[in-house]
């Protein structure tokens, strides 16, 4: 499956064309809506999301909410394009008194992206470099969630820190406190911690700053056998981290154990394999988080991001007027303090895509039911090995 995304902020809308999928997957609206919806909430986010309602609408390649095989068109309209009309016109001349961005944010792609397409108005680079993309990012991935949930995947993810302040949630009890990471304004199920963050976020708002934090994801229900060890681009690990490395503001990865598996001895890291008389062959730990070899194993997935502070600051680091090369706080535009617990609903729609990837390169068929016998054909023969 291969898919496209277009449109810029203050556009008329965003756009993603998906080629590649099966026919007859059920599909509606309102499931994606849902995930929009979730994406929009959360604590320390700006005034634009006051502004829009996100709903996806569908263009081509569904008929009667079912797939047909054809490229599915999906779009977004962004509520606040009335009010950029004349500034964003895809044609006609520019207003009069329209200012050009020439001072460049740090740690937005401003600069560099101004550099690389000679743009004198840094507005052409940061219009489309902006999270506002995420959005389409969460409606496609949608789709590939909505393929491998029918499978029995399950998607759980939480903030685990917002800048220092730490939640003391494991990972491993998601699934059973899923209900209340959806409570919480910041999709953290400790009270404690979320009292504190929520301070944190009023403490940095107040200063003029930003915050970044930590994001867990865990999904159930993956099949052993996705990915492959033999080409360095089908190993799923880089797959999936390279998807969740392309959200806006995400600064690094780890998988299971991660960057603590190299402090510590191979025998403390490693899983051991144990035959067990009922369940068959299984493992004790999942340090591994659920890929051996670039493989998945058949445990969760178990994945850590690290998430920047927003690069926009109401109080800005220096930067320079690239008109006047003259030092000058870098541009303002309005913004949020903190779009931690938003990334986390990217990041189960970005891993969601990717692995709905994975599964149909394993279980691939041009129709949902050829994928589905397939599948049952996989699972019964490993089933049969594995007991
Ligand atoms: C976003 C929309 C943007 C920002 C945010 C994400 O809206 P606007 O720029 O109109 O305020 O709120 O983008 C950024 C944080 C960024 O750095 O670009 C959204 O829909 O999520």
């Amino acid at each position: 499956m291969r898919v496209l995304t277009g449109g810029e902020s203050h556009g008329p809308c965003l756009t993603g064309i998906i080629e590649g999928l099966p026919a007859g997957l059920e599909l509606d609206s309102a499931a994606i809506n849902k995930q929009l919806e979730r994406r929009q909430q959360g604590y320390g986010r700006g005034g634009r999301m006051a502004i829009e309602k996100d709903r996806v609408e569908f263009l081509s390649g569904l008929r009667f909410k079912r797939t047909i095989g054809s490229p599915l068109t999906l779009q977004i309209k962004n509520r606040d394009w009335v009010n950029w009309q004349e500034t964003m016109a895809p044609e006609g001349t520019p207003p009069p008194g329209l200012e050009a961005v020439t001072r460049p944010r740090p740690g937005h792609a401003d600069l560099a992206g101004g550099l690389k397409y000679n743009h004198r108005d840094l507005r052409h680079v940061l219009e489309r470099s902006s999270a506002r993309e995420t959005a389409m990012r969460v409606a496609v991935g949608t789709v590939g969630r909505i393929l491998v949930e029918r499978f029995g995947f399950k998607f759980y993810s939480h903030v685990a820190a917002i800048g220092a302040v730490t939640s003391t949630v494991n990972p491993a009890d998601l699934p059973a406190l899923a209900g209340q990471v959806e409570q919480s304004p910041l999709r953290c199920a400790d009270s404690r911690a979320e009292k504190e963050m929520l301070k944190e976020i009023d403490r940095a708002g107040e200063e003029g700053d930003t915050l970044g934090g930590i994001i867990e994801l865990v999904i159930t229900g993956v099949p052993p056998g996705l990915g492959s060890h033999v080409q360095w681009d089908r190993r799923l690990d880089g797959r999936l981290a390279g998807a969740l490395m392309s959200i806006q503001g995400i600064k690094g990865v780890e998988i299971g154990a991660g960057f603590k598996a190299a402090c510590d001895r191979g025998s403390q890291v490693h899983d051991p394999i144990m035959a067990d008389n009922s369940r068959g062959i299984t493992r004790p730990t999942n340090r591994a988080g659920g890929m051996e070899g670039g493989i998945t194993n058949g445990e969760a997935l178990l994945i850590r991001l690290a998430m920047k502070p927003i690069p926009t600051l109401v109080k800005p680091l220096s930067s320079v007027n690239l008109e006047t090369k003259e030092e000058a706080p870098g541009a303002f535009e309005r913004s949020d303090v903190c779009a931690v617990p938003s990334a986390a609903v990217v990041a189960e729609a970005a891993s969601a895509w990717e692995l709905a990837g994975a599964f149909t390169e394993k279980f691939g068929g041009d129709w949902i039911e050829e994928i589905e016998a397939s599948f049952q054909y996989y699972m019964e023969t490993i089933t049969r090995r594995l007991k």
